[in-house]
């Protein structure tokens, strides 16, 4: 037994403890009566965190020992149940501005006061995976925004993908269920690529939009800080006078929309499965955060009537060249959390709050989501007070009504009353309604037959499908190709393969028949049979192609500068100041981490082993190495894949003269470098080397590369 300090730290009081020393007989100092003492929940300083309380050396845990019960207790209970779907998220806080006001519109004071600065977190996550899967799984990612405006917590709980797989939350079980692990055997993890899906998916033509869009690479974006965000359902506005405008919420990059191949995806899983929430780490610890511009699609009930399809049916987008996006402000992401669980975990996201002015329309997805969400967060958090926790409190205003109690109440109306009406003065703890300022729900008419029906209106499932396909550049149009062709190859039932041919046919016949071609189907199955007839007069809407909008520099991307001893410092130096001008970043990657020593004798600092660093990880690379190193890094298998997968995913790649014989020994002969490769040695190449990396790919190079291209 050894006695312990006099001063415990127990918050002034003195205390004297007892305890076993650990077996090495070392004595654990208590600090004074401060912030650092180790303590149990109850408060009281803990002496031995190393050892459990026993009878003697060799003796057995006594139930006494209520510091180790207590800690063994809360780890036991430390997980709550992952999200259903959306489980994998990535949360950061953020500042929205308005630019224009709306307030023709509406009397949201977050939509029509210039200037005002609102606080917003940001969840951006995937949908099928469970929580620990990779970054880069081929999903839909959600893109959910808490506005926590003056008049209460706004939320936009909305994907990258402007359209939804059906009409009615009635099949979002079903459709989950279809999507995630198959039941009998827990996998495929994060992969759509299965028969129960593509099973599903087969069964419900009303999903033929979403998948142009799944297919496409929308589901394996860059960054998060490259992809666009929408509401997805029309919303209304509520003026003043009580009138109603219907709306379409839009998140616009300034960042530039931008993908990955799914070569890449599925070794950057390997790579780096946090590779999506590293990059947006990164970029706000480098003090680039990235913004969106918030867009609206706003109009009547007069274009509602003309348009093609129904306004009120998830499955359709309104065309940006129909009517255009109004940018009326900025946000900003830009502050990490303080803690992962507390706010990214247990940050609620509800597609029903709603502020003064904003509101519902009849779509059958969104009212099902309206109740939904709300239930989800009771089996998660485990309380209906989950609002008293700090992410999901409001911040721009403050909180006064009559509930009370509950699991994990903290904070309950104060003084003797707690109903309504009341005889009681009205005060911060006696609230009464406010019939000018409160929330109006739109005074829709509303009359029908009770029934449970689809409506005639929703009936076209291939035209805007089609419409996607055709927008795409022929790039994208292949990746869709290819996407199909790879997960259908996935799928063992041929009858479920010949049935997704079988749709596309009322899409585009060309892609069903390069999709036929690639799964080896002998002869073209038989087109779906459509509720409407597709429509093929539909335009093309430019904006719906990533390729066509990407980036108009290299700004925010990273470049990968391959380095061995004897390179080039000045390239190096002059290669790493043309980033920075570009507003870019760039890793040094060396067959040592420790770096290489350059020409001049100065060393050049790695910040990956070639082993960790693979190309996959820039958007761009450079080999600036030595002769010697070129013949080094030619017989390493790691280095090589470094050029072959670089010149295989159509990057820009910057070479000195003597990385040729090394470039070849990698595969890319001579004849196959095309305009992407450019040659590096002075200030100006270096420059012209980086602007023309804004282009971010050499996609024609695919074409030649590929054994499945068109
Ligand atoms: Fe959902 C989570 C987006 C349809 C039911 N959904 C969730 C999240 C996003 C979306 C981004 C994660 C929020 C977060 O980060 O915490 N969901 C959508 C979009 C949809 C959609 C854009 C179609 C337009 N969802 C949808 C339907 C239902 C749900 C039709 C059910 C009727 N969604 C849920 C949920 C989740 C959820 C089960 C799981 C965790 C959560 O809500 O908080 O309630």
């Amino acid at each position: 037994m050894t006695k312990i300090g006099e001063d415990t730290g127990a918050k002034g009081a003195a205390q004297t403890f007892e305890t076993q020393v650990g077996s090495g007989g070392e004595l654990h100092q208590i600090a004074g009566p401060d912030d650092t003492v180790l303590t149990t929940q109850q408060g009281i300083p803990v002496a031995d965190d190393q050892n459990t309380l026993k009878v003697g050396e060799r003796g057995p845990a006594l139930l006494e020992d209520f510091h180790f019960r207590e800690k063994m207790f809360h780890f036991d209970h430390e997980r709550i149940p992952e999200r259903v779907v959306h489980a994998r998220g990535f949360g950061v806080h953020g500042t929205f501005t308005l630019t224009e006001s709306l307030e023709d519109y509406t009397v949201a004071k977050v939509l029509t006061e210039v200037g005002e600065n609102t606080q917003m977190f940001v969840r951006f996550s995937t949908v099928a995976g469970n929580k620990g899967s990779p970054d880069l799984a081929r999903d839909v990612r959600g893109f959910a925004a808490k506005f926590y405006t003056k008049e209460g917590n706004w939320d936009i709980v909305g994907n990258n993908i402007p359209v939804f797989f059906i009409q009615d939350a009635i099949k979002f079980p079903d459709l989950i269920h279809a999507a995630k692990q198959e039941p009998d055997r827990g996998f495929p993890q994060a992969q759509t690529a299965h028969d129960n899906f593509w099973d599903f998916i087969s069964l419900t033509p009303e999903s033929m939009h979403m998948v142009m869009w799944i297919m496409s690479d929308r589901t394996i974006p860059r960054s998060f800080r490259t992809i666009e965000g929408f509401g997805v359902h029309t919303f209304r506005l509520i003026n003043a006078e009580g009138k109603g405008t219907y709306v379409k919420f839009h998140f616009k990059p300034k960042q530039g929309l931008q993908s990955v191949m799914w070569n890449e995806a599925v070794k950057l899983n390997g790579a780096d499965p946090d590779f999506h929430r590293r990059d947006l780490w990164d970029a706000i610890d480098l003090d680039t955060p990235p913004e969106w511009d918030l867009g609206v699609q706003l109009f009547d009930d007069k274009f509602a009537d003309s348009f093609e399809f129904d306004v009120l049916d998830a499955t359709k987008i309104i065309p940006e060249e129909q009517i255009p996006v109004r940018k009326i402000g900025t946000f900003v992401l830009d502050a990490h959390v303080d803690n992962f669980f507390a706010e990214t975990e247990q940050v609620a996201f509800c597609t029903q709050n709603v502020v003064p002015g904003i509101g519902f329309t009849n779509d059958p997805l969104l009212q099902g989501r309206n109740f939904s969400y709300l239930d989800t967060q009771l089996k998660r958090l485990g309380s209906p007070n989950f609002t008293h926790i700090p992410i999901n409190q409001p911040k721009g205003c403050p909180v006064h009504n009559f509930q009370q109690d509950g699991h994990m109440a903290m904070r309950n109306p104060k003084g003797r009353v707690n109903y309504e009406p009341n005889s009681w003065e009205r005060g911060e703890n006696n609230p009464r309604e406010s019939p000018t300022t409160g929330y109006k729900h739109f005074a829709a008419e509303e009359n029908g037959r009770k029934a449970q029906v689809r409506s005639p209106s929703f009936a076209d499932h291939y035209s805007q499908a089609r419409q996607f396909f055709i927008s795409q550049e022929p790039i994208e149009q292949k990746h869709i190709g290819d996407a199909l062709v790879f997960e259908l190859s996935k799928v063992e039932r041929v009858d479920i393969r010949e049935k997704m041919v079988g749709h596309l046919l009322n899409i585009d016949e060309t892609l069903a028949t390069v999709v036929a071609d690639g799964l080896g189907l002998t002869k073209l199955p038989p087109k779906a049979k459509a509720a409407v007839e597709p429509r093929t007069d539909l335009p093309p809407s430019p904006a719906l192609s990533i390729v066509a909008r990407g980036p108009e520099s290299f700004s925010g991307r990273k470049l990968g500068i391959l380095v061995t001893d004897g390179a080039s410092a000045a390239l190096v130096k002059t290669l790493a100041e043309a980033v920075k001008a570009q507003g870019a970043v760039y890793e040094i990657i060396a067959p040592k981490i420790a770096g290489a020593t350059l020409d001049d004798g100065t060393i050049a600092e790695a910040k990956q082993k070639i082993d960790g660093g693979p190309s996959i990880l820039y958007d761009a690379v450079a080999l600036v190495v030595s002769a010697d190193g070129a013949k080094l890094l030619a017989e390493d298998k790691t280095a090589k894949d470094f050029v072959s997968d670089a010149f295989a995913h159509c990057k820009y790649i910057g070479y000195t003269d003597v990385a040729l014989p090394f470039i070849e020994r990698a595969g890319v002969q001579e004849k196959d470098m095309d305009e992407g490769f450019i040659p590096l040695g002075d200030k100006a190449s270096a420059e012209g080397f980086l602007e023309s990396c804004a282009k971010l790919r050499v996609w024609e190079r695919e074409f030649k590369i590929d054994l499945d291209a068109a």
